[in-house]
């Protein structure tokens, strides 16, 4: 079965990863600063891998729809005593920024995360010269706009021959395929029946050689189809990551670690049934 090479950690795939999302972005309701906000995600990563995570992602910038973007020197004093604190457990860093990503890197980030799928000026090159994995994940238009009609003629074919052209690209700039996961980037200039399409259609996006990650967690389109807030999406985050896993996924991005842990050893007891 294959692994994941993940900088300083062989990550098996055998099995599903839970990977638990952390966010680094200030606290309205308080003015502790950065070190507050860095000391309350560091806790956050902390009662994840209590909770059985297999990996963390750490994000400084807001990508959800209509968020302005973060300047780079925000956003690396937001990320990287996250990545300090955490770096003897896989860590992965959340960034579109070649900056971001080598700091991230040098302070013992395991794995990068990047919604721009290393398109970004020195984003290949600053991957490539370590040994860490990289998340590869498709949108369309930028978290500004993605939202506003988005439009394909076949999404799924888009979509695949988006991420066959990233990971040809990886390779050639000396990413190795063991290294690298591809993400259709549900949520991403989507409307809810493309993400819905992906996720019935997840199999015709599957590389040889490259694991699928998926990120359906409390996302809005969840909100579409049942009504409710994110606080109220659990359920539907979970049917979402089982649905993924029939589909291929061998990656869950999640807010919610122990219950969709429970859900992963569920899939697994049924697959060896
Ligand atoms: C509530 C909570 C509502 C979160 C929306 C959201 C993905 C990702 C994001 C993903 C990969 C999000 C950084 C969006 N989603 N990275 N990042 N794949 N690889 N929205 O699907 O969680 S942020």
């Amino acid at each position: 079965m294959a692994n994941l090479r993940c900088g300083r950690f062989t990550l098996s795939l055998e099995r599903p990863l839970v990977m638990g999302v952390v966010n680094v972005t200030p606290d309205s309701f308080s003015d502790g600063g950065r070190f507050a906000d860095a000391e309350a995600a560091i806790s956050h990563a902390r009662a994840m891998i209590d909770e059985g995570v297999d990996l963390v992602d750490v994000g400084g910038e807001s990508s959800r729809p209509g968020a302005a973007p973060v300047a780079e020197a925000e956003e690396r004093g937001r990320v990287l005593p996250v990545v300090r604190a955490l770096r003897d457990f896989p860590v992965s860093v959340d960034t579109r920024h070649a900056g971001v990503m080598r700091a991230a890197l040098d302070e013992g980030a395991s794995m990068i995360n990047d919604i721009e799928a290393l398109q970004a000026p020195g984003a290949l090159v600053a991957v490539a010269a370590t040994d860490c994995a990289v998340c590869l994940m498709h949108k369309k238009g930028d978290p500004a706009n993605m939202q506003d009609d988005p439009q394909y003629a076949d999404v799924v074919a888009e979509v695949r021959e988006f991420l066959a052209t990233r990971v040809a690209a990886c390779e050639r700039a000396g990413i190795a395929r063991e290294r690298i996961v591809a993400d259709p980037g549900f949520g991403f200039g989507k409307t809810v029946e493309h993400n819905l399409t992906l996720l019935k259609r997840l199999p015709e996006l599957s590389l040889p050689g490259v694991p699928l990650l998926a990120g359906w967690s409390r996302k809005s389109s969840l909100g579409r189809i049942t009504g409710r807030d994110t606080g109220g999406r659990l359920a539907g985050s979970l049917a979402a990551a089982l649905l993924a896993l029939l589909g291929g996924a061998r990656i869950l991005r999640v807010h919610d670690v122990k219950e969709t842990r429970d859900l992963v050893m569920v899939w697994e007891a049924w697959k060896r049934a």
